[in-house]
């Protein structure tokens, strides 16, 4: 057997914050803003006054996912993922992002309640940190959870550039009450690399035989499906499995295992043999209803904390349930002490995600307002891309999407194709209200799997003013048009 990958990422010091000012800062050549954007307050070419809390570097990077395998990317300092960032919730955050490349970048705090200005979002006006140039950003961290930051430029055909690049990172947001009971704490990642274009969808799953997809239309659109994308290599931070140290614990030991799918494409499931993950929160946010499972399955954005107990010796693969995925790399090795056994999986038992079994019963308060969003693909046939629309329209719906400062609004996705997508809402929470007919409360994502043909009710209050990003964290549906604007009256 050989060494298998431990990536625990190494707690960033604890950074000495100064409470200055909180704006954008611009050091870089500025450009004029967008028609009908905000411009940010610029001061052009001014060194930043102190020093960053961190400092993200952007450039092209060889990473060692195996020891006969080297990928070209753009990274961020060099690693994959990049430096774990992790403060106080309430604290002023001072970030200094270099970007070494010949193409604008966009780093999006992902999750967090943060001014659009300084969300990593072109859409939202957040300016560009220029090809060869350097942009302060400052805001302060909030709210508690994990959360996550990475590149939000747009990809297009370019499999080289946006999301599939290892341009992410993990961003931990510490709550004053957290009591923190577990006894080691590890990162990590799901990702796949070296994309390409297939007609063959790599992450289609089994369909539940209970799901009731009342989106289904009486009759199936006949019309070819578009280009998907596929990738040839797996792993869990920056190793393919078998290619590092393993996780190394001990019986008796809590694990928590802070978990992040950063694909730009593809859906994940994972599985340790013969351990349950007690899962404690969603995208961050602690879930009223902790409940042990075989599988945890995660689209692109989402993240899960899962407390994993250390009660069956030996040497095992944590690993996608997925054979070609986890053949091809997605896994890292959980090893308990003095254990002699060899390297073992086992296929983790049937059964279906279902959001709503951490949630607890319970109604929302009436919304003042509901919005419904429709959404449905253009196939592109094999040898083009599918497109996307969003009440039958293209990004940016203009004046659609509306919100009053206050109000609480409902807004129903109604997934009128045969993909699933993770939903993702920029600078706000939601609470899920139902999925597919099943009512419940207390579960808050900020991305959200709307599953084939389905219908799914969010509630969001309208409490974070400015312009606002909804988009599929898939990458190539949000580049083909499955984005809107929202904004403020
Ligand atoms: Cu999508």
């Amino acid at each position: 057997m050989r060494r298998r990958d431990f990536v625990k990422l190494g707690c960033a010091a604890a950074a000495s914050l100064g409470a200055g000012k909180l704006a954008l800062a611009q050091t870089s050549q500025s450009m004029p803003p967008m028609p009908g954007m905000p411009s940010a307050p610029a001061s052009r070419d001014a060194a930043p006054a102190g020093k960053a809390d961190y400092t993200l570097e952007i450039a092209p990077q060889i990473i060692e996912i195996a020891p006969t395998v080297a990928i070209s990317t753009i990274a961020y300092n060099g690693k994959v993922p990049g430096p774990l960032m992790r403060v106080r919730e309430g604290q002023p955050v001072t970030v200094d992002v270099v970007n070494n490349t010949d193409t604008p970048e966009f780093v999006h705090w992902h999750g967090m309640y943060v001014a659009s200005e300084v969300d990593g979002a072109e859409e939202e006006g957040t300016p560009m940190v220029a090809p060869h140039g350097r942009r302060r950003f400052q805001f302060v961290a909030r709210p508690a959870g994990l959360r996550w930051y990475h590149t939000h430029a747009m990809s297009m055909m370019d499999l080289h550039r946006g999301s599939y690049t290892g341009q992410y990172g993990f961003f931990l947001v510490e709550s004053a009450n957290d009591p923190g009971r577990y006894d080691q704490e590890v990162f990590l990642s799901l990702r796949d690399w070296e994309p390409f274009l297939t007609t063959v969808d790599s992450d289609e799953t089994e369909p539940d035989p209970n799901d009731p997809m009342p989106e289904k239309p009486e009759k199936p659109d006949a019309r070819p499906n578009g280009l998907e994308i596929g990738s040839r290599l797996y792993s869990i931070n920056d190793k393919a499995l078998g290619a590092g140290e393993p996780i190394r614990v001990k019986q008796g030991q809590r694990i928590l295992m802070r978990l992040l799918n950063a694909s730009a494409s593809q859906i994940f499931a994972i599985a340790l043999p013969g351990h349950k993950f007690q899962i404690v929160s969603l995208d961050g946010n602690p879930v009223p209803t902790p409940k042990a499972v075989d599988v945890v399955q995660l689209g692109p954005g989402e993240r899960a904390d899962a407390i994993v107990e250390m009660n069956r010796p030996g040497i095992w693969i944590l690993g996608a349930t997925r054979d070609d995925a986890r053949e091809a790399g997605m896994g890292v090795v959980v090893e308990y002490a003095n254990q002699k056994t060899d390297t073992q999986w086992q296929p983790a038992p049937k059964g279906f995600w279902d959001y709503t079994i951490f949630g607890r019963a319970g109604t929302h308060p009436a919304p003042d307002q509901t919005i419904d969003m429709v959404i449905e693909k253009i196939p592109g046939g094999p040898h083009d891309m599918n497109h996307w629309t969003i009440n039958g329209k293209a990004y940016p719906h203009d004046n659609e999407f509306v919100l009053k400062q206050g109000l609480r609004y409902n807004i129903v996705f109604h997934n009128r194709n045969d993909d699933d997508h993770p939903v993702h809402m920029h600078r706000h929470l939601f609470e899920l209200v139902e999925l597919n007919g099943r009512p419940t409360a207390g579960i808050v994502k900020d991305t959200l799997i709307m599953p084939v043909f389905g219908r799914s009710t969010v509630s969001m209050v309208a409490d974070q003013p400015g312009l606002t990003l909804f988009h599929c964290h898939i990458q190539m549906h949000m580049d083909f048009g499955f984005k809107a604007l929202f904004r403020y009256a």
